[in-house]
C-alpha cells in the first residue's frame, strides 16, 4: 500500500536559514510552505529542480513543547522522519496495527496541503519515525 517515498523530514531551529542553506548549497526549490498549529510546526517542502520526486520537508518548531521542539532539544537538528505515501491512510494504519505496530493517533490528523497523516512509533520501526501520508484529492 506504499505508493512512493513522499518526503524525508529534517528538524531545523530556523526555517528561513534552513531554506537558504538547501537552496544555495544544493539548488533545491521551495514548492510549498505552511504553518501547522496542531503539529506545532512551520514547514517547507523542497524539491529538486523541475519538481516532483521525493521532497525534503524542513520542520521548525513553533513551541518548545512541540514534537520538533522536543526532538531538537534532545537530539539536535537532523533527520526526524521518513514519510511513505499511501492511497488510504486509515487502511494502512489498520493493517499495521493488526501486525502489532503502535500508531501514534487513533484517527488520522491533518498534514501538509490538507493531506491526512498518521505515524508509526519509532520504537516499532527500527528507530525511525515513519509517517503515513495520504495526499488530498488532486495532489
Ligand atoms: C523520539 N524518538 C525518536 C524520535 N522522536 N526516534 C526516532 N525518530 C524520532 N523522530 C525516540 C526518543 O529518543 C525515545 O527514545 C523514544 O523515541 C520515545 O521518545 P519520547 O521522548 O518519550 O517521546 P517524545 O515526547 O519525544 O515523542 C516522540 C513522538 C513525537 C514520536 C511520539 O515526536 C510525535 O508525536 N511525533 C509525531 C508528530 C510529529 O513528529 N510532528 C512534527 C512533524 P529513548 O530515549 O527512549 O531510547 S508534522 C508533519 O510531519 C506534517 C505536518 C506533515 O508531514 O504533513
Amino acid at each position: 500500500y506504499v505508493t512512493a517515498i513522499d518526503h524525508v523530514g529534517i528538524a531545523v531551529p530556523d526555517l528561513d536559514a534552513a531554506i537558504a542553506f538547501h537552496t544555495e548549497h544544493f539548488g533545491l526549490e521551495v514548492g510549498h510552505q505552511e504553518v501547522n498549529e496542531e503539529q506545532g510546526v512551520r514547514e517547507a517542502m523542497l524539491y529538486a529542480p523541475g519538481g516532483g520526486g521525493t521532497a525534503i520537508q524542513l520542520l521548525a518548531p513553533l513551541r518548545e513543547d512541540s514534537a520538533i521542539g522536543k526532538f531538537i532539544a534532545k537530539s539536535g537538528p537532523g533527520l526526524q522522519q521518513l514519510a511513505y505515501r499511501v492511497s488510504d491512510v486509515d487502511a494502512a494504519a489498520e493493517a499495521l496495527r493488526a501486525k502489532g505496530l503502535r500508531l501514534l493517533y487513533d484517527a488520522a490528523k491533518r498534514g501538509t496541503s490538507d493531506s491526512r497523516v498518521n505515524f508509526v512509533h519509532p520504537k516499532d520501526a527500527g528507530g525511525v519515525l515513519v509517517e503515513l501520508v495520504e495526499p488530498a484529492a488532486g495532489h
